[in-house]
């Protein structure tokens, strides 16, 4: 396969300083060449440019803490992403979760501008279903999956144009912490998840029939890997930890199984913050879990 690694610094998103060194912590546990070791051909096209928090005005967008950078930088990232060609398999790395907006908004419109219908599974803590108005937080990374979907902020919603992720294409697999006003959004829009409950009860085979059978009608399929759907003691550099994650052989189960469906198209990796890590050990262990969903075989 081509996989092409864009990098998206981003640290506006979130509430901690210091997951816009994710990038370069990934590809510092040779990201690139973990998937060329499996017989990809790999191009890094190096990083979206992302303002730095001292150097831009938090407060210049309409509420939102960070809200123009952060436009700035989805936008850009939709622009290299859609200009791909349709064969290449996009890995983005981040950065805080809001560089999915810009991520999932790129790749609906690569190869078709008024965007293909597209399968999101987020694996995640969290929902990041929160609106300006849910979000207890003001954090845009808490936000992304709303946004995609229309709701929230009307510049936000529309990095893609008309195009709008079905909230009926979405599922969420790892989830232990919502917030108030976030549960009654997800539940009104009736989003399929899997909480950490579902996953020790059901388990992932399980949770991974049900949600390719759920998802057997879009034409793409993006992964968003955050890095606290893990268990801290697997992923600890990262900004929100929640106790009780994917243990790491959930984790990659999860990916080897999507890899074999042959239907996964693009992936985020996002999340980790090495400025709370113990070494380098949060990205190599999500550069293992790109490599499985990649076709990492054990034997
Ligand atoms: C929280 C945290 N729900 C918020 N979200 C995080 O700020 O909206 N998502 N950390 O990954
Ligand atoms: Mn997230
Ligand atoms: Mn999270
Ligand atoms: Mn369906």
């Amino acid at each position: 396969m081509n996989i092409n690694i864009l990098g998206i610094p981003m640290d506006l998103g979130a509430g901690r300083r210091g997951v816009d060194m994710g990038p370069s912590a990934l590809r510092n546990a040779r990201l690139a060449q973990r998937l060329g070791e499996l017989g990809h051909s790999v191009r890094d096209l190096g990083d979206v440019p992302v303002a730095l928090p001292e150097s831009v005005d938090k407060f210049s967008g309409s509420g939102l803490d960070f809200l123009s950078p952060i436009l700035d930088a989805s936008r850009a990232t939709v622009e290299r992403l859609r200009a791909l060609p349709a064969d290449i398999f996009p890995i983005t790395i981040g950065g805080d979760h809001s560089i999915a907006m810009g991520t999932v908004a790129g790749n609906a419109l690569r190869g078709n501008d008024r965007g293909h219908r597209m399968g999101l599974i987020w694996v995640d803590a969290h929902t990041d279903f929160n609106t300006p108005d849910s979000s207890p937080s003001g954090n845009i990374h808490g936000m992304p999956v709303a946004q995609l979907c229309g709701l929230g902020n009307p510049e936000l919603a529309s990095l893609a144009g008309d195009w709008r992720l079905r909230t009926e294409d979405i599922v969420m697999i790892g989830i232990r912490s919502v917030d108030a006003k976030e549960a009654a959004l997800v539940r009104e829009h009736g989003i399929r998840i899997y909480t950490m409950k579902d996953v020790d009860q059901l388990g992932i085979t399980r949770i991974f029939e049900e949600t390719t059978e759920y998802l057997s009608d879009v034409e793409r399929l993006h992964v968003s890997y955050d890095a606290d759907a893990l268990d801290p003691s697997v992923t600890p550099g990262t900004g929100t930890t929640v106790p009780g994650g994917l243990s790491y052989r959930e984790g990659h189960l999860l990916m080897e199984l999507l890899c074999e469906t042959g239907r996964v198209t693009s992936m985020d990796i996002v999340e980790v913050n090495p400025t709370l890590d113990t070494g380098n050990k949060t990205a190599e262990v999500m550069v293992e879990m790109s490599a499985s969903l990649m076709g990492l075989r054990i034997m």
